[in-house]
């Protein structure tokens, strides 16, 4: 495989990837060994019903190598998808950082992207109430570089010590292993109330962040405070931000439990078929950066993890944006082999004393030795740089890169002390030189210990659905909490938060109300909610609600119309084949009522069928009534106008009836472009 700098961008990755990749249709079926195989389906027995050979060594390797083809899932991120993609810099960042990719508007970076729920295992539904792993691999010229960060932009505890009883608390319960992807228990709950550090987290997983629509709809945080450093050495602090061009959208409660069981691949299907479409996800990236001599500012401590710098206070500057345009090939060898690590940093971007970033340092090289089965897991096609690398390690299980020559150390005279060292001109990564004075001490600085502010900041900063929603999610949680004392423990401490959130939730699991109190921080920042969050209609999928003898004319064209605004229409009726219209028109049917559902949607369109066919109507009713519930957009036109007069619908927000194509579709297309209808009242 070629090891030559890579000059030319875009797909250098992926034309290293290619000399990887094999394709065995139409390929004579051999051993591992290349040798061809005459049968492959009966054992090399004694006699016809005699007992299986030693020798037998085509069914030992297919066994063997079958035996051992589980690796050990991740140990928090396992359900996790990927695609690969490429980013490109609107400006030079160079005033701020040397980092190659980030200089040249012209330069494609090909990039690997892992989205993943944390807690779940690799079986797990999509749609549980979490947070996303949004892991992103850069292949720069210069080395590869991870950013991998979470769709929540604070994380729940502030030193990396804590993280294996965080996990602990967090994953199924050790004596019974439940329940499976999911905090709605009492050791999570346990955590949070004993570990009150977690609070501004948790008020962003019990928001509806926790419950993305999709990927390619959520935003993603690098979470700590890293350092950009310039040609001339200069360092500020920078956070990294993700943001998605169609905005960040959420599904409700009710609708994520149903797609677990509709569904549990909707967010891997959603992405895949987005990409194999040519819708191709996109996210800006935005940089929030503080001047070093501003490192004290704030009335937070920049290196708290679990702190925000409010996007009104330090403005996110977009410097770039990421386009993923193609799926895997193989979603072991590249989706499940990717080692992620924050530690893989090239030079222009270095790190900083959070805590908790300092452990994690640690921690990601050690769980790819176990996860990955040795060290030599960065010669895997997926996780090698697309520039060259040459060292004196050498050996460990799978090793692949045959080094020759007799020199394997350093310094040396027999290779020319080569493989050489490179200066910081040349290339060469050099630490930040931060001037440390201190003495080594276990504890937290005492500027780490307002873990509510922020929290009540988010809280304040919500819509009023957005509240209800989050008194909810506490209120569904809490009420599958067994402990009356943890859970009376944690409306104690939401109290800090907020009385009105916290007495919202007692009352539904009747635990004792906290006094009612004026919250201490009264601060808002716009930019939390996602009520303020770009709207677009394109990609939206809506479900046509059509069966046998329809009778409105402009079908066809009101399809049209919606396909052409981006808007994916899929026709639902109770039979699949075709539906036959009054006027002879006819449209294929993509799903039954039984294979599809309205939580699988984002809109509803009525078309409706045969006045008299009761069966359908009753379904069609069913379908069309849940996605009410959930808030969605509901469009009905000829007879299915009738279905929404009968279930009472037709007065509510969100929901459009329309004569013709004229005046239906502007309305309709509005109607998906907001997403959901929260004003609705809802029985
Ligand atoms: Fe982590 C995986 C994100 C704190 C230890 N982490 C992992 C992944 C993401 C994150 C996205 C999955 C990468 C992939 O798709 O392969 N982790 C975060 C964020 C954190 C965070 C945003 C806080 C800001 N993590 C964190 C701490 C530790 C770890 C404090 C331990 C000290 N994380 C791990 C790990 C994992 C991991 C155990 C499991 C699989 C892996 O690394 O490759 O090492």
């Amino acid at each position: 495989m070629s090891n030559e700098r890579n000059v030319n961008g875009s797909n250098s990755k992926k034309e290293q990837l290619e000399q990887f990749t094999t394709d065995d249709r139409n390929q004579k079926l051999t051993t591992n060994q290349g040798v061809k195989v005459s049968e492959d389906e009966f054992s090399l027995k004694a006699g016809e019903r005699g007992p299986t050979l030693m020798e037998d060594f085509h069914f030992r390797e297919k066994m063997t190598h079958f035996d051992h083809e589980r690796i050990p899932e991740r140990i928090v991120h396992a359900r996790g998808f990927a695609a690969h993609g490429e980013f490109q810099v609107y400006e030079s960042m160079k005033e701020f950082t040397k980092a190659a990719f980030l200089q040249d508007p012209e330069k494609k970076t090909p990039v690997f992207v892992r989205f993943s729920t944390v807690v779940g295992n690799r079986g797990s539904g999509e749609l549980a109430r979490d947070a996303r792993g949004f892991a992103t691999k850069f292949y720069t010229d210069e080395g590869n570089y991870d950013l991998v960060g979470n769709n929540i932009p604070v994380f729940f505890i502030q030193d990396a010590m804590k993280f294996p009883d965080l996990v602990h608390a967090l994953k199924p319960e050790p004596h019974n292993e439940m329940p499976q992807a999911a905090s709605a228990h009492d050791t999570f709950w346990d955590f949070v109330a004993n570990n009150q550090e977690s609070a501004h987290m948790v008020m962003w997983t019990m928001s509806d962040r926790a419950i993305p629509r999709s990927y390619r709809m959520m935003e993603g945080f690098g979470v700590h405070t890293f350092r950009f450093i310039n040609e001339e050495g200069k360092s500020h602090f920078v956070k990294f931000h993700w943001k998605p061009v169609l905005g960040t959208h959420s599904v409700v409660w009710d609708e994520a439990q149903k797609i677990n069981g509709k569904d549990p691949d909707f967010h891997r299907r959603d992405l895949w078929e987005a990409i194999e479409d040519g819708d191709y996800p996109e996210y800006e990236l935005g940089v929030q950066i503080i001047p070093e001599e501003e490192e004290f500012r704030f009335d937070f401590d920049i290196l708290d993890p679990t702190k925000i710098w409010p996007e009104e206070d330090v403005p996110v500057k977009i410097i770039g944006k990421m386009t993923l345009n193609r799926n895997v090939d193989n979603v072991f060898a590249e989706t499940e082999q990717v080692a992620f690590h924050p530690g893989h940093v090239v030079p222009g971007i270095d790190f900083t004393n959070d805590p908790l970033l300092q452990g994690r340092l640690f921690s990601y090289t050690d769980t790819q030795l176990i996860r990955l089965g040795g060290p030599n897991f960065h010669e895997l096609p997926i996780n090698r740089p697309v520039c060259p690398f040459h060292n004196n390690q050498r050996d460990g299980y799978g090793r692949q890169t045959i080094n020759r020559g007799q020199v394997s150390y350093h310094n040396n005279s027999l290779a020319q002390n080569t493989p050489a060292t490179s200066t910081e001109e040349e290339g060469g990564y050099k630490h930040y030189e931060e001037k440390i004075d201190g003495r080594k001490i276990r504890a937290r600085s005492e500027s780490f210990k307002d873990h509510f502010s922020q929290a009540t900041l988010f809280w304040n900063s919500m819509s009023k659905p957005e509240k209800e929603h989050i008194i909810e999610a506490f209120s569904f949680e809490l009420g599958k909490v067994e402990s009356k004392s943890v859970q009376q423990q944690v409306v104690d401490m939401f109290a800090n938060v907020s009385t009105d959130l916290a007495r919202g939730f007692a009352k539904a699991i009747g635990a004792k109300l906290p006094p009612e109190k004026p919250n201490q921080v009264t601060k808002k920042s716009p930019a939390l909610s996602q009520e303020n969050t770009i709207k677009l209609p394109e990609t939206r999928k809506v479900a046509v609600i059509v069966g046998d003898g329809f009778k409105d004319l402009q079908v066809n064209e009101i399809l049209d119309e919606l396909n052409r605004k981006g808007i994916q229409t899929e026709i639902v009726s109770d039979q699949l084949g075709t539906v036959t219209g009054r006027d002879k028109a006819e449209l294929e049917v993509k799903h039954t009522f039984l294979t599809a559902d309205s939580v699988l949607f984002d809109a509803v369109y009525v078309i409706g069928g045969k006045e008299e066919d009761k069966n359908f109507y009753k379904k069609a009713t069913h379908f069309i009534y849940e996605a009410f519930t959930h808030y969605k957009p509901i469009g009905a036109t000829g007879a299915g106008r009738k279905l929404l007069d009968a279930a009472e619908m037709d007065k509510s927000p969100g929901v459009v009836i329309g004569e013709d194509v004229q005046s239906f579709v502007p309305k309709f297309i509005d109607a998906i472009t907001a997403h959901r209808h929260w004003e609705r009242e809802v029985i």
